[in-house]
């Protein structure tokens, strides 16, 4: 067998994977924290105490369902709301439910890079708010921002769960021009931003001592030993949080607690880690309003009105392209 070059692996996981392992220094994508385990690992993560967003993006929809949904459903208009990276749809429902009781006219549109997300989503859609045309996509942003040029209708965008900050500026400020894009100007983005706080708060969100995190970052080390046919001993890292009070960026790590060599098969690939060598796993920005604006204005979209949770910690913007 020839050994694998970089151009002859087939998928954009075996292409990520090979690229991360052997730049310097290494990095593995969060998007590939999600497959089943891993969304239950994260459907986990939002139950617990130490991770505040949910609870705090949950309870701002709560106190302002009917005002939101109004600027959705602008005078009665149709429209499609395109969720992006809908997951368990848990605080979208709150929506849902609400855009029925205001009798709005539109179409669910969830989208996910996971396709078992998607099927619990639609099947609990269909059981608990039967009233909603649900229509689930699969596959990652910027994939399905390409396949949603052909929703002509109105687009209400939904970008819920401070997902953005899986996105370093300059790349997120890429994704808001490509989704400015698709927008009309009837239509609108309506995007949730975790904001700068205590960085403690935000420390412990990202390193619970249950280990939940720990088990979540992990995960991809496990999805590597299953899908790629590699021997990672997950036991032989260290999850590690950092959060840069100045830059607002919270960082995920699995660090090498001592020299070790990892086969990875199906990409022919051998690595070596030196004890405490890192691999960079995720990033979660954190926001302040100068930077949403900045943020905005970079990729050309406009502000809208800007609903606060009650003690500052999160907001949702109202974006218009
Ligand atoms: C789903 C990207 C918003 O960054 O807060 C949770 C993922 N990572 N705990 C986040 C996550 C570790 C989460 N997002």
């Amino acid at each position: 067998m020839q050994p694998h070059t970089l151009s002859t692996l087939k998928s954009p996981f075996e292409r990520d994977v090979y690229r991360g392992l052997t730049d310097y220094p290494k990095h593995l994508s969060s998007k590939y924290f999600y497959d089943k385990a891993g969304d239950q690992l994260f459907q986990d993560i939002m139950e617990m105490p130490e991770y505040y967003l949910t609870r705090c993006e949950f309870r701002l929809l709560e106190t302002n369902r009917a005002d939101i949904c109004r600027q959705f459903a602008k005078g009665r208009q149709p429209f499609n709301l395109i969720e992006l990276g809908a997951g368990d749809g848990k605080k979208t429902k709150i929506l849902l439910k609400e855009l029925l009781e205001q009798q709005a006219d539109f179409k669910y549109l969830p989208i996910d890079i996971s396709g078992n997300v998607l099927e619990q989503l639609q099947r609990s859609v269909e059981k608990e708010i039967p009233g909603v045309a649900i229509h689930p996509m699969e596959g990652t942003y910027f994939e399905i921002l390409e396949k949603l040029q052909d929703v002509k209708e109105r687009k209400v965008i939904l970008f819920l769960g401070s997902n953005i900050g899986n996105l370093l500026h300059k790349k997120a400020i890429e994704f808001l021009k490509g989704i400015r894009q698709l927008m009309g100007p009837e239509d609108l983005l309506f995007i949730g931003f975790d904001q700068k706080k205590d960085p403690q708060t935000i420390l412990d969100a990202y390193n619970d001592p249950a280990g939940i995190t720990e088990a979540f970052n992990k995960n991809i080390l496990v999805r590597m030993n299953r899908e790629l046919d590699a021997n990672f001993e997950p036991d032989n890292f260290k999850h590690w949080e950092t959060y840069d009070p100045e830059t607002g960026t919270a960082r995920s790590y699995l660090v090498s607690t001592k020299k070790q060599s990892v086969y990875l098969g199906k990409l022919d690939l051998q690595i070596t880690l030196e004890a405490w060598e890192s691999i960079h796993t995720e990033i979660s920005q954190k926001y302040d309003h100068r930077t949403v604006q900045w943020l905005a204005d970079e990729a050309g979209l406009g502000i809208g009105q800007v609903f606060e949770d009650l003690d500052g910690c999160y907001k949702n913007y109202i974006f218009t392209g």
